[in-house]
């Protein structure tokens, strides 16, 4: 087997283009295109999903929402309903994801930061009280944690009077792109894809309205992949669900139509459209060379605008990218869409904020017409090619995976990571280089800063998490509770019975979700990969700027002057597992004259501590993304001059992501000496750090 390595790959194939090559298009650019004779709703389904369409049905609008408690998010909820929205989506928090109980001291400072705290089918109750499940679709992305949360909102769905062979909704339950890049994983890949398999199962046998995957790209876009890479993980992860549930003898006709999609839309407006058009019909192509039916092979898609689209400089801005995002997803045929709220790359979103996003689509679906014309590009002599370009783009993109050994190898083997590593650096390149325009970032800039923003003070809610738990468990049976737990681990040892149905019998009998993930992890433990960056990719790509030179040359006189290159512990802190900015950083830094070392995921404070105090660092860095900044970073700044020679002001300590500007005092009290939003270049980054590691840290 030929592999190719990432580096054999051609730089135009690696990045795709920000401004197409051809200007215009003629008839002569349809010849020989396949596919243009099929009407919208039958395979390959290149001109929708539905021969109405918007038409028949507008897209559902289903903002992602989940802060704090159950009884919160429930309010957001039904407030959002009222609003205009047409099906609901879970945030989870990111303790619920990785199965701590809010209780857990290493879930404490993320506890409802980022999505709603989940611990028991009590909370589940309550966050969907009063909310009619047989008539609003409910969307829960979650893939690590999946069998006690999906479990509880199965129990809770019943116990609140449901029949689940009734329940309309979907549930992520994609765990290959979790370990590919947005990583909310909690066991291995193999345990793990046994779990999603066995979901799939007792989804089509007993809930068969409900969708059992949403098979996604949109973290690869995140992370970096370019559209037509995106398209190609996520189809080559759909096959090999598709492999295990048909090895799992599950047929094809009673279970593929349950599979949906989720691609994420970001400000590429024309291949944007392109990409959602040739994914189904590359998907359709699949289903029914397998032997699928023509609704097995009806590609259904979720869309949601690019996060990381969104400057923090300039918010505003970001208003008018969601809006062209969404209108990318729509003329793409999405069948349901979340936008993002402007001041996503400050905090999570107001109430204000959260309102124009959703009226954002409100606009779009009600004023403009949009709806009133099944797939208006059809047939245009520029976007039908660019979808068969996009068709042949993605698949060498399957090809060279396959040549890889395929997804699992190139997975295990870091293949798959590297690429999207690297367009990530390409792009960051083009960025920091001004070669791609980023208004506010990297042109026409101003020093304009919002102030309205929206902080989740966790207090009260890790209390009331806590008084819940309590109540739980002086209500339960003990010994119920010990033998569904012990069937549940007995269970995962055996590998032959569905677990999804096991857990349920625990969740009702009032396990907690933490409690149910501690009964897999005794067969299945934490999995903890090594995380890795690519370099002189980024640095080759700045070479020719004088800036750069300049901060190299400092960075060389540090290397100089200590006869070693100056060495920096960089790691994200706590439950996040975002990692595109920190692997940028680390390349970025690296390339510019650092020795950087990247930790792997999930450390806590203490973990921090002892790496850092054990090897002979000048600096530390850490991303946080996660709005535990103050609690975390305070508690390694604290430990750090407790446990070594290190005063405030001298500690060498550096913070970046999504930090809100009223906590750069607290910050700084404790001893941080810059800290680096989004859309900072790395020069700036590498000047401050030489700054201040030798002038106020003396190195
Ligand atoms: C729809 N229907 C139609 C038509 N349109 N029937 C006839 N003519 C039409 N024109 C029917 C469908 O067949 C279906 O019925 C019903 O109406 C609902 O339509 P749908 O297309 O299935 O729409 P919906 O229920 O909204 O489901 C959309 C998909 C679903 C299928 C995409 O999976 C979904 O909602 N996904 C959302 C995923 C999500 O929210 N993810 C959040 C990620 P039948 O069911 O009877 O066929 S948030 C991640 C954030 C980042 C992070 O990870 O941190």
């Amino acid at each position: 087997m030929r592999t190719t390595t990432v580096g054999q790959i051609k730089s135009e194939f690696m990045k795709e283009q920000y401004r197409n090559q051809q200007s215009l298009f003629t008839q002569s650019d349809l010849s020989g295109l396949e596919n243009l004779d099929y009407k919208p709703g039958a395979a390959p389904y290149l001109r929708g999903a539905y021969e109405s369409m918007y038409t028949g049905k507008p897209w559902t609008i289903r903002q992602y929402t989940g802060f704090g408690s159950a009884e919160e998010t429930n309010r957001a909820f039904k407030k959002s309903l009222s609003e205009g929205a047409s099906g609901l989506s879970v945030a989870f928090d990111l303790p619920t994801h990785l199965g701590f109980d809010s209780t857990d001291s290493r879930a404490i400072a993320e506890v409802g930061k980022t999505g709603v705290a989940i611990d028991s089918v009590d909370d589940m109750k309550r966050l969907f009280e009063g909310i009619n499940l047989n008539d609003v679709s409910v969307s829960m992305t979650m893939n690590g944690a999946i069998l006690p949360v999906l479990a509880a909102f199965l129990v809770a769905a019943q116990e609140n009077g449901f029949n689940i062979g009734d329940l309309k909704g979907t549930i992520q339950n994609d765990i290959l792109k979790e370990f590919m890049v947005r990583n909310t994983w909690i066991h291995a890949p193999t345990p793990s894809l046994k779990i999603s398999t066995d979901i799939i199962e007792y989804l089509s046998h007993n809930a068969p309205s409900f969708n059992s995957q949403s098979i996604s790209g949109y973290h690869f876009q995140e992370a970096g992949a370019e559209p037509s890479l995106e398209l190609a993980l996520t189809l080559a992860n759909a096959k090999i669900y598709l492999d295990n549930a048909q090895a799992r003898n599950l047929d094809l006709n009673t279970f593929c139509h349950r599979l949906s999609f989720f691609f994420g839309v970001g400000m590429n407006f024309f291949d944007e459209i392109a990409k959602l058009r040739a994914a189904r019909v590359l998907w359709s192509n699949e289903v029914i060379q397998r032997g699928g039916n023509a609704k097995a092979a009806r590609m259904k898609i979720h869309c949601q605008t690019s996060g990381w689209s969104l400057a923090e400089q300039e918010p505003h801005n970001n208003l008018i990218r969601t809006t062209i995002e969404a209108m990318s997803a729509i003329f793409g045929g999405t069948q349901s869409l979340h936008t993002n709220a402007f001041d996503e790359a400050l905090s999570i979103p107001t109430e204000e904020s959260a309102r124009l996003a959703l009226n954002t689509q409100l606009i779009l679906q009600e004023e403009t017409g949009i709806t009133d014309i099944v797939d208006p590009w059809g047939g245009s002599y520029f976007m039908e090619s660019r979808t068969q370009q996009i068709i042949n783009q993605t698949q060498q993109w399957l090809t060279l995976i396959e040549n890889n050994g395929g997804v699992i190898k190139a997975l295990e083997s870091g293949w798959i990571h590297q690429i999207i590593h690297q367009q990530a650096l390409q792009t960051q390149a083009d960025i920091d280089a001004n070669r791609k325009p980023f208004i506010g970032v990297n042109r026409y800039q101003s020093d304009y800063k919002p102030t309205n923003i929206r902080k989740i003070d966790n207090k009260a809610i890790i209390q009331n998490q806590q008084k819940s738990i309590e109540a739980l468990k002086l209500k339960r049976s003990d010994k119920h509770v010990t033998l569904a737990l012990n069937e549940l681990t007995q269970a995962a040892q055996s590998g032959t019975r569905n677990l999804l149905a096991l857990t349920m019998e625990a969740i009702r009998a009032r396990a907690t979700i933490g409690e149910c993930t501690n009964a897999l992890l005794k067969v299945w433990p934490r999995y903890n990969p090594t995380v890795s960056f690519s370099a002189n990719q980024y640095g080759d790509l700045r070479s020719n700027e004088s800036e750069w030179h300049r901060v190299k040359k400092k960075v060389s006189a540090v290397r100089k002057h200590h006869s070693k290159k100056p060495k920096i512990l960089l790691c994200k802190l706590g439950l996040d597992g975002h990692d595109r900015g920190i692997k940028t950083v680390a390349a970025g830094l690296s390339d510019i004259g650092f020795d950087a070392t990247l930790t792997p995921l999930f450390l806590t404070p203490e973990d921090i501590v002892e790496l850092f105090l054990k090897d002979n660092y000048c600096a530390l860095g850490i991303s946080m993304l996660s709005g535990s900044h103050v609690e975390l970073v305070s508690k390694v700044a604290n430990k750090l001059v407790a446990n070594a020679s290190f005063t405030r002001d001298n500690l060498p300590l550096f913070v970046g992501g999504i930090i809100p500007h009223e906590d750069d005092q607290l910050l700084k009290d404790a001893g941080v000496k810059s800290i680096f939003r989004p859309g900072t270049v790395i020069e700036v980054i590498a000047d401050q750090i030489v700054m201040n590691i030798t002038t106020l840290t003396n190195y």
